[in-house]
């Protein structure tokens, strides 16, 4: 069997493993409200009078954020991870700057863009109830609170960002199914920059325990089966013209760059995103057929960002994938 056999096989088995997941999870709640949103977003992105953001038709897909593997179908213990949503946050702001609209697609509960400098708890933090019973902002969160609103609201208002929330795997691949065959015919003026924590593993709806587990029975055994790798269905089935940017997380610094190159390859992505768990903020290394290049945060300033050169290097090499097209 020769390499193009290899990939074909591969892609058949991909495909036929998606399939039978979307076949047995739960339904997706709000598909048709979803569905509805993505087309006016769309819309208005692809009329000419529509985006005025700057860069015509340019949208990126930001996914954000951990999914979690429920154990009961009744939503009493699941499996979650680390991912605090920083990444996909921060990149959103920087791309709705450089140009881009986006779709947010977000784990509930985690960092929302415009409300990195609030602290934890900002309705409780940020606020006073005065003597006459009005509510005031504090003084020292003025200016913080007002950007979060003002900038939120008016990107929302301007269609520009439109913000869908997930908390399990199975709504996060359903969402990202409905959200790349809406951007698909925006081909390659399309990016996906996938910085949501994915489970690998999950259990499967039909095997799943309708009622919470008793654990007067002892220990528990339960077998967690592989998530299927959507990458390659993304890549070749829903969204084939887009620019396609995966992240690949370590712990172990030594198997880092040779992971995120086997992802590169195997699932044919333009860009993969290499960070470690301990420096992710400190910085990345973005690793293409070409290159591999480290993107530093700027340590001159104290609020700086490493999305900030991150987003900045994603629309210069995006901007030449575009260029291939035009030709
Ligand atoms: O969400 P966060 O800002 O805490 O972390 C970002 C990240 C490490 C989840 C992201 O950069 C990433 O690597 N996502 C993919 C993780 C994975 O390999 O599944």
């Amino acid at each position: 069997m020769d390499a193009v056999d290899d990939a074909n096989q591969l892609r058949e088995t991909s495909k036929n493993e998606v399939m039978s997941f979307f076949e047995s999870s739960p339904l997706l709640k709000d598909a048709a409200e979803i569905e509805k949103s993505l087309k006016e977003f769309v819309d208005r992105n692809t009329s000419s009078s529509g985006n005025l953001n700057g860069k015509a038709n340019r949208v990126v897909c930001i996914t954000s954020g951990g999914t979690t593997v429920p154990l009961e179908k009744q939503g009493v213990r699941y499996i979650d991870n680390f991912s605090s949503g920083h990444r996909g946050a921060a990149s959103t702001e920087y791309f709705l700057k450089a140009g881009y609209s986006v779709v947010f697609l977000y784990r509930r509960g985690t960092c929302q863009p415009f409300c990195s400098s609030l602290p934890d708890d900002p309705l409780l933090e940020c606020f006073s109830v005065a003597d006459d019973s009005s509510i005031e902002v504090d003084a020292l969160h003025a200016e913080t609170v007002k950007r979060a609103i003002t900038e939120n609201r008016a990107a929302v208002a301007e269609g520009i960002l439109l913000k869908l929330p997930f908390t399990t795997i199975f709504e996060y691949l359903q969402i990202l199914r409905l959200i790349s065959v809406s951007l698909r015919d925006l081909g390659p003026s399309a990016i996906f920059f996938l910085a949501a924590a994915v489970s690998d593993f999950y259990i499967p709806w039909e095997s799943m325990a309708f009622h919470k587990i008793q654990s007067a029975s002892g220990p528990l055994d339960m077998r967690l089966v592989q998530v299927p790798k959507m990458l390659s269905v993304l890549r070749n089935e829903w969204a084939p013209m887009a620019f396609h940017i995966s992240f690949k997380l370590e712990t172990d610094r030594d198997i880092l760059l040779a992971n995120a190159d086997m992802a590169l390859k195997k699932y044919k992505m333009h860009m993969v995103i290499a960070n470690e768990l301990s420096t992710r903020k400190e910085e990345v290394i973005v690793v293409t057929e070409q290159e591999k290049v480290t993107v530093r945060r700027d340590n001159t300033w104290a609020g700086a960002e490493v999305e900030c050169p991150l987003v900045e290097l994603v629309v210069d090499r995006h901007s030449a994938y575009i260029k291939k097209f035009d030709a």
